[in-house]
Formats: C-alpha cells, sequence, structure tokens
C-alpha cells in the first residue's frame, strides 16, 4: 500500500508540455459571480453523477453506490498519503481536475468547477450564497443537535472556537436528501503509517450533516491571512499557513473543512459533501495565485512527504514521486501538475 509513493525513471521535470495557450484557459470563476443559470447546470451536473453506476465493483465496495461514490472511496484509500504533508496540495489538483472532468464529460456540464472564496463571507450564514439554504447554494447548516456529549476538536495554535450551531441533517437547498453513503471516520484513524478503518467501505446510508463553526474562518482565512499566504517566502512557510503537518495544527485549509463541519470535518469521507470540491477549488486557487506570484521560485516547489503528518523518516515528495487515483485516472508524477496551464491542464481562476 505504501509503496504507491514510488519514483519513476526520471522524466525531465520542467518538460510539461506546452499546449495550452492562456487564451484557451477554461476560467474556474467564484460560485457568488455565477449566474442562477450557471449554478443550476452545476447543482444539476452533481445530480447527475449521483445518479450513474459506479465504476468500482459493488462485492468489493458494498458502500460505493454510484459515480459520485467512486471519487468518495478513492479518497479515503489515500487519505493517509494525501493530507497534512506533501502531497496535498498536488494530489487535490488532480483529483478536482476529476471530478470536474467527470461532470463535463460524463454529465455534459459546460462550465468550470466553480470554488468558495473564504474571505468574501467570513460567516456560512445565510447571507453567503453557497451556503443561503436557497435552489442555488449548496444547502444550509444541519439541524441543531445536543452537544453536551461532543467535545470540539481544539487545535494548539488558535483559540478554540465556540462550539457550532448544527450538527445534524441537512434541512433545506438541493441536498437536503442528499445521503452519505460511507463512514463516518474518525480523527483518531488518521495515524502516520496507520491503516485504512476496519470495514472501510461498508454501506452505512444517513443523511448529509453539517455544524457550521464560523469562528474558525477569521483567525486563518481572511484577506490578511490570505495575503500572508501569497507572499510567503517558501512553498515550506506556504503550507504553514495553508495545511501544517504538525499534529494538532491548523491552517486555512482545515479552517475551512471546520467552519462547515461534521461531515466535512472527516478527513477520510468529506468528499461526501458536495461543497468539498469548491472549498478545494479555493485551497488550489490560493496555491495557483502563489505559484504565479514567482513561477521561477515556485512553480516546481515541493515540501514534504507522502505520509499524513510527515513523519520524521518518511520519504520526500519530489516532482518524480508517483501519485495514484485508483479507478479515477492513472497514476501521476507530481511534476506533472504543478502547472495549471501545462501537461493535461488548461484552466485558470478568474482574479
Ligand atoms: C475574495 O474575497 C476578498 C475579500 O472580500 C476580496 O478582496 C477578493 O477580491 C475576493 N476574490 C475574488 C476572486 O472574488
Ligand atoms: C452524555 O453522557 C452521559 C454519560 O455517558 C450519559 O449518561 C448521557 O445520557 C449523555 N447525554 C447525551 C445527551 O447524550
Ligand atoms: C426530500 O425527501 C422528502 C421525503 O421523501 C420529500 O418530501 C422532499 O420533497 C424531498 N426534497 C427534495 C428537495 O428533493
Ligand atoms: C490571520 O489574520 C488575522 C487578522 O485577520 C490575524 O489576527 C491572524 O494572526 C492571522 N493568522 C495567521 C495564521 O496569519
Ligand atoms: C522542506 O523545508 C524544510 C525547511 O525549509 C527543509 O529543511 C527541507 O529540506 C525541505 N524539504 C524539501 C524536500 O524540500
Ligand atoms: C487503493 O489503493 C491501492 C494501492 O494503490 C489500489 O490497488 C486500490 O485499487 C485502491 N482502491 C481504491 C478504491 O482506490
Ligand atoms: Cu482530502
Amino acid at each position: 500500500m505504501r509503496l504507491w509513493v514510488s519514483l519513476l525513471p526520471a522524466l525531465a521535470a520542467a518538460s510539461a508540455i506546452q499546449q495550452c495557450r492562456p487564451s484557451q484557459a477554461r476560467v474556474r470563476k467564484e460560485w457568488g459571480v455565477l449566474s442562477t443559470e450557471e449554478k443550476t447546470e452545476y447543482l444539476d451536473a452533481v445530480w447527475c453523477l449521483r445518479g450513474l453506476p459506479a465504476t468500482l465493483p459493488n462485492d468489493e465496495y458494498p458502500g460505493v453506490r454510484d459515480r459520485m461514490d467512486d471519487f468518495v472511496a478513492t479518497h479515503i484509500n489515500y487519505t493517509l498519503n494525501i493530507h497534512s504533508d506533501g502531497l496535498l496540495l498536488p494530489w487535490h489538483r488532480h483529483f478536482i481536475y476529476l471530478y470536474e472532468k467527470a461532470l463535463q464529460d460524463e454529465c455534459n456540464y459546460q462550465g468550470t468547477l466553480p470554488y468558495w472564496n473564504w474571505t468574501l463571507y467570513t460567516t456560512p450564514t445565510t447571507l453567503n450564497p453557497v451556503f443561503d439554504g436557497t435552489s442555488t447554494s449548496f444547502s444550509g447548516n444541519g439541524l441543531p443537535i445536543d452537544k453536551t456529549n461532543t467535545t470540539s476538536l481544539c487545535p494548539h495554535n488558535i483559540p478554540c472556537p465556540a462550539p457550532g450551531t448544527g450538527g445534524g441533517c441537512l434541512y433545506n437547498g438541493p441536498f437536503v436528501n442528499w445521503t452519505a453513503h460511507l463512514g463516518p471516520f474518525s480523527i483518531s484513524q488518521v495515524q502516520p503509517y496507520g491503516d485504512l478503518p476496519p470495514n472501510t467501505y461498508a454501506y452505512n446510508p444517513r443523511c448529509l450533516t453539517r455544524d457550521f463553526t464560523p469562528d474558525w474562518l477569521p483567525p486563518l482565512t481572511s484577506a490578511a491571512n490570505i495575503t500572508s499566504m501569497l507572499t510567503a517566502p517558501d512553498i515550506k512557510s506556504f503550507l504553514t499557513l495553508m495545511s501544517p503537518s504538525t499534529l494538532g495544527y491548523v491552517g486555512a485549509h482545515e479552517a475551512g473543512h471546520a467552519a462547515v463541519g461534521a461531515n466535512m470535518l472527516d478527513t477520510f469521507a468529506s468528499v461526501q459533501d458536495p461543497v468539498f470540491f469548491l472549498h478545494h477549488g479555493m485551497v488550489d486557487r490560493v496555491w495557483t495565485l502563489w505559484q504565479d506570484g514567482d513561477l521561477k521560485n515556485r512553480l516546481w516547489a515541493v515540501n514534504g512527504t507522502g505520509i499524513v503528518h510527515d513523519p520524521p523518516d518518511a520519504e520526500l515528495v519530489t516532482l518524480d514521486t508517483v501519485m495514484e487515483f485508483g479507478v479515477l485516472s492513472g497514476g501521476k508524477r507530481v511534476g506533472e501538475v504543478m502547472s495549471v496551464v501545462g501537461g493535461e491542464y488548461c484552466y485558470r481562476y478568474d482574479y
């Protein structure tokens, strides 16, 4: 399982074939600027993916019920290699690209993957077009639940926010009847060199939950925080703000997951919330903007390992490290995903 991060004979790192002219790059836009028609097309495509048959075999993966679940299961499978480490950015870049491509190729979606600009909306409330609960949103909060016995995740580097305001099932908007099929998994199962949880792919149908905890956002995803990220001198400092590998610390990436809460806080299975892809669109956007700020020094910059939380003895990620995507795509060298206008990619963000 761990051998998947292997080295292939070095292909020249900087040889991304430049077939993409800037004028041809497809533009990924913020959710709030999309027209009602564009939003509806995107939401319909997400439901379309849900309605398509899975590629993964149901006898081996009982919880995988449809094409959406192929993405969920693949992310679960590689969770312990692609978080809080050197593969977070490159692996998720390709993962959300594959999802965008599936919406386009398999569901006739004409648009691009939107993103959620954290700093435009410091609270996931009714004022936020991503979460306002209308028919052109991703639904709103989960129903409030009794939290007497829940302990909130509180890392060392920021004050522990107030408890979330939901925690139960979604009750409005387009995803009110969306179901989660896999998990849930516990944060304690996210261990360097750990095994995947028992019955990893068991079928456990239930409602999609959220637990809005907006206090996570301003300390980590404010406009000032984005500026700090964009001016980070090297990839190590960038990752410290976006997604530090040190256990117990959180960055902007974790803050977005925690602000939506509940299922989105499930490191393995957060993909089950369709808003996962808008959140990771923003992660990818900020990384892209950082790279664009100094292409010479930043385009090919990697730091960290292919094991969650970067244990000291783990192998360092290089541009030749091969990332796997199960049934979604063939393996990709990290070097193949560094440029959004090279290799297979030809996209950019609106600004
Ligand atoms: C994101 O939000 C911030 C804060 O409002 C704003 O300064 C920035 O221009 C926004 N970016 C986009 C692309 O909307
Ligand atoms: C909280 O835990 C205590 C002790 O385990 C239990 O007696 C109580 O019923 C629980 N309360 C709720 C609301 O779950
Ligand atoms: C969700 O399911 C309930 C019960 O089957 C149904 O009444 C309701 O119309 C559904 N809502 C949506 C938005 O599909
Ligand atoms: C994020 O920005 C806030 C101000 O908006 C600041 O207080 C905080 O220290 C920043 N956090 C980081 C990790 O840069
Ligand atoms: C990652 O960054 C640290 C600190 O800057 C550095 O010591 C280490 O060599 C870097 N690793 C890689 C693979 O670039
Ligand atoms: C999980 O990863 C292993 C090793 O790469 C691979 O053989 C298997 O097909 C993967 N399963 C899924 C669901 O991605
Ligand atoms: Cu992830």
